[in-house]
């Protein structure tokens, strides 16, 4: 049992125990930020960075727990009077996991200890393999849309695809039908539909380490049935004179609805004589037409530096997949993982980044 317990089934009015003990009432709809704080630092002083970092980055290090070599690449929301998120982790198999945690503030968390179990209908056979044969499952993102969380992931099924469950209280996952064939990675969804339809970004790839990428667009009535698939973003700039995301790019956290558009952080990954180097960069999709692109920028918004993003079990990888907006407040709060190992923060005030997005737009 987890000891922060949602108390009701109703994710509206529910109650909840923190990971300190302290029994909380959800003040606000979950998936909203409201009345709760957000992590948030100042910029610090003399920088002019768009994006700066957490300064006691990592807020999930190295061997966080006994016998867990990293929990990084996860997704965080708002939940309750604080936060809730599916978590990537990797024990000393170094097979990929998601596990649950809890935190207050966003900053300090309580993962839980076993990995989260995905119910599925009996009468259906998502998997080619027996349930009780584990297998992988990585990168996760959370959305909130209308009534539940949705949980998209990559998961095994002969080769990497989008799996999906549905929660409404992180104790409970329930399995919907995979959103495409293999092979396919960084499925994230809008926060709403959008004409009707429920919209999901993701990126084509194959069976490994994939060494090319784009960002498509897929649509679908019911969760279930996707289709009417569009381009959004190609790899590339080298002609643009623009090297950074000119091998692979994929979609990061839920994107954010701005006035000027949907705000999608996404990773961009240039290939190296010492392999990949992952970077968070930004662009504006259309408000109606998503897989429009508004604005691309041209500089890369965060790149591996630190010595937890260049030192790790996989070096030099900054790669967004959660991000938690205070729009009233005009803070944004970016959940990266570092060196497939460890997990960060980093801030921006959104109008800024829309703005800085839109002035030093190149689009390709
Ligand atoms: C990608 C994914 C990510 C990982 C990144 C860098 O292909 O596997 O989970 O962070 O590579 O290793």
């Amino acid at each position: 049992m987890p000891n922060s317990t949602p108390t009701d089934e109703s994710p509206n009015g529910a109650s909840f125990i923190t990971p300190s003990g302290d029994l909380k009432t959800k003040s606000s709809a979950p998936g909203q930020v409201s009345g709760v704080q957000i992590p948030w630092q100042q910029r610090p002083a003399g920088s002019s960075d768009i994006v700066w970092r957490h300064t006691t980055n990592p807020v999930i290090g190295r061997q966080p727990i006994p016998n867990v070599l990293g929990i990084y690449n996860s997704a965080v929301v708002p939940y309750g009077d604080g936060f809730a998120g599916v978590f990537r982790l990797e024990d000393r198999t170094r097979f990929p996991r998601l596990h649950t945690g809890w935190s207050e503030n966003g900053v300090d968390w309580h993962i839980e200890p076993k990995p989260v179990v995905f119910e599925t209908n009996a009468d259906e056979t998502l998997d080619s393999k027996p349930a009780a044969v584990a297998d992988y499952a990585y990168d996760p993102r959370v959305c909130w849309i209308d009534d539940r969380y949705y949980v998209t992931w990559c998961g095994g099924h002969n080769g990497p695809t989008i799996s999906i469950a549905t929660t409404t209280d992180f104790e409970t996952f329930t399995r919907l039908e995979n959103a495409f064939l293999p092979f396919n990675r960084n499925g994230v969804l809008f926060p709403r539909k959008i004409d009707g339809k429920y919209m999901m970004l993701s990126r084509p790839s194959d069976d490994g380490h994939t060494p090319f990428g784009d960002i498509f667009l897929s649509q679908s009535p019911d969760m279930c049935h996707w289709g009417k698939h569009r381009e959004v973003m190609r790899r590339g700039g080298d002609e643009q004179g623009i090297w950074w995301q000119r091998t692979k790019i994929g979609a990061g956290p839920i994107p954010i609805e701005t006035d000027e558009g949907w705000l999608m952080i996404f990773h961009g990954v240039m290939d190296t004589c010492n392999g990949f180097v992952y970077h968070m960069g930004s662009a504006l999709l259309d408000l109606e037409q998503p897989w429009k692109v508004i604005a691309r920028c041209s500089q890369i918004l965060l790149a591996p530096e630190a010595d937890y993003e260049v030192y790790g079990h996989v070096p030099n990888v900054v790669f967004p997949v959660a991000a938690l907006c205070d729009q009233e407040k005009d803070q944004l709060a970016v959940y990266y993982g570092a060196a497939d190992t460890s997990t960060c923060l980093a801030y921006a005030h959104l109008s800024e980044l829309v703005n800085y997005t839109k002035e030093n737009s190149v689009v390709f």
